[in-house]
Order: C-alpha cells, then structure tokens, then sequence
C-alpha cells in the first residue's frame, strides 16, 4: 500500500453534499452566536453574580475543557485516518488485526486517570460545598411552589397585622413574585411544594432546585452584590408553566432592613398593589 498524503484525492463533493454542509455551517453559526451574544441575558448560567452560581459555572468549565481537548484529539485522528487510509482502487485487503492487549490496556487507563485527576479531583470539594446545609446562622427564607406562582415566607419578619411571618403577595401567572434578600449573606432556603412538582431555577444565583410535595429541600445561595436576578419554574407543572416567575431582589443590608419593614406593616409592595398580609391561598390558580 503506497499511502502518502500526496496521493489523497478527496471524491469531488456532490452538490447535495456540499448544500448540506453549508446547511450544517450555517446552523453552527446561528448556535454559536446564541452562545456567544448572550453573556448579558438575564438568566445566563455562564454569568453567575452568587457564589453558588460561580461554583456550577466553574465545575462546568472544570468538565468542559478537558472534554474539548480529547474531543478534538479523538476526532482529529479518525477523520485524519480516515482520509489518510481510505481504500483505494487496486487496494488489496489489509492485515486484519483482532485485539491490542496493550493498547486497550492503555486507553482505558490513560482516560480514567484523565477524569479522576483533571475532573474529579478538583471537583469533589465543590460538589460537597454545593450540597451541604446551610450555615447556622444563614438568612432563612421559605419557598414553596404552587401552580401556577412561587410565594415566600420570612421566619424573621413578623407581618405587624396578623403576628405570622411575613408572606409574599399572591400573583398572578406571567408577573414575577419577588424574593427579597440581603446581598452577600447567605441565604438558607428551604423549599417544597403544596401540589405537583415544581423547580425553583434563579441561574445567575444559584441554578435550580427540584420543589417536591411533602419534602423540605434546604440549600444555600448568595447574591455577590444588590441586584434583581431573574429566573422561573424549570419543571414543567402545567399549562401556566411559563407563568411561574422569580425576580430575586438583593438588596443592601439596610435597604433590606427598611424594606422588611414597611413590608411587616402592611405598606403596598407590587406592581399589583397587593398588601403582604392580604395573602391568602389563591386555590389551584387555574
Ligand atoms: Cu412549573
């Protein structure tokens, strides 16, 4: 077999071939500027401004590079194969090989210790940090999820009126219900749901979060600075699904200070011009 790069001659593409890679470029192209343009979209996994965000950005990046490098290493030698030793004309058939003790040997070695020492290793003690309890003395804040609207409800903050914490304005689907924080302390959240499935997903804070019937999720999150962080319900619970909106309002600790304050008296807190303590369960929201 005389197989040099000189005499590779590639099969003159048909022009269905060639429409097809155009197609194919073209789409590469739209989907990469939907990667690339969107660092400033409000609920951008890859532009994290909490800790935990920061945390699954970086494990992201963590997998992802590696991953690339052997990606373009594995595809650059099959396509480099297949170009360099394509059967030919005249070509008689090649020696047939049946197994390389040694080389299986190696390529499954050489990757385990690739994922173990570039992916696992540095990733274990985030993981553990990301799954652990909150802090003793965290912000506490209690999420539930309902069909179709997310309320909150601050342990810490008595509604003046009625001497039960203080709860968020019911809304309707397609307004935001509001979270408000203090930024840079952390927030200990505690979350379930009064009837399907929901998931409390706020990706520039701190990613999402399954809210189960039943069960009480507690996690952590810290916003970097004041700042409203938007994110939504990512567990489809029905037809006003897309409806179920979060604005998270970090604020300054005495913003939030004044602000639980006129909240605990009663002092108008929506676009909707809802009192706090006109909540009441707004029944299935359909
Ligand atoms: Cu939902």
């Amino acid at each position: 077999m005389r197989m040099t790069v000189s005499n590779l001659r590639l099969p003159r593409p048909r022009s269905a071939h060639l429409l097809a890679g155009i197609f194919l470029l073209i789409l590469i192209a739209l989907v990469a500027t939907g990667c690339i343009g969107g660092t400033d979209t409000p609920q951008n996994t890859l532009a994290p401004e909490g800790e935990v965000a920061r945390h699954q950005r970086n494990l992201f990046m963590l997998a992802m590079w590696p991953a690339l490098v052997v990606m373009i290493l594995v595809e650059g030698a099959i396509i480099v194969t297949l170009l360099r030793f394509r059967r030919r004309k005249n070509d008689a058939v090649p020696k047939q090989t049946h197994g390389n003790t040694p080389l299986e040997i190696g390529w499954t070695i050489v990757p385990t210790l690739i994922i173990i020492g570039f992916v696992g290793v540095p990733m274990l003690p985030v993981l553990f940090d990301l799954g652990r309890d909150p802090k003793a003395d965290a912000y506490p804040i209690e999420v539930t999820g309902q069909r179709f609207q997310w309320s909150f409800k601050y342990p810490n903050i008595k509604d003046a009126r009625t001497g039960e914490p203080l709860e968020s304005p019911p809304v309707t689907p397609g307004r935001a219900a509001e979270l408000h924080i203090p930024a840079g302390k952390e927030i200990a959240l505690t979350l379930t749901s009064i009837d399907v499935n929901h998931s409390f997903g706020v990706p520039r804070l701190a990613g999402t979060q399954d809210a189960i019937a039943g069960e009480h999720h507690r996690f952590w999150m810290k916003a970097d600075h004041p700042g409203s962080f938007s994110g939504q319900c990512r567990e489809l619970c029905g037809v006003d699904h897309w409806g179920m909106l979060i604005t998270v309002i970090a604020q300054s600790q005495e913003d939030f200070d004044a602000w639980a304050k006129e909240a605990a008296a009663g002092v108008k807190q929506t676009p909707e011009g809802r009192v706090p303590s006109a909540v009441a369960a707004t029944g299935s929201g359909d």
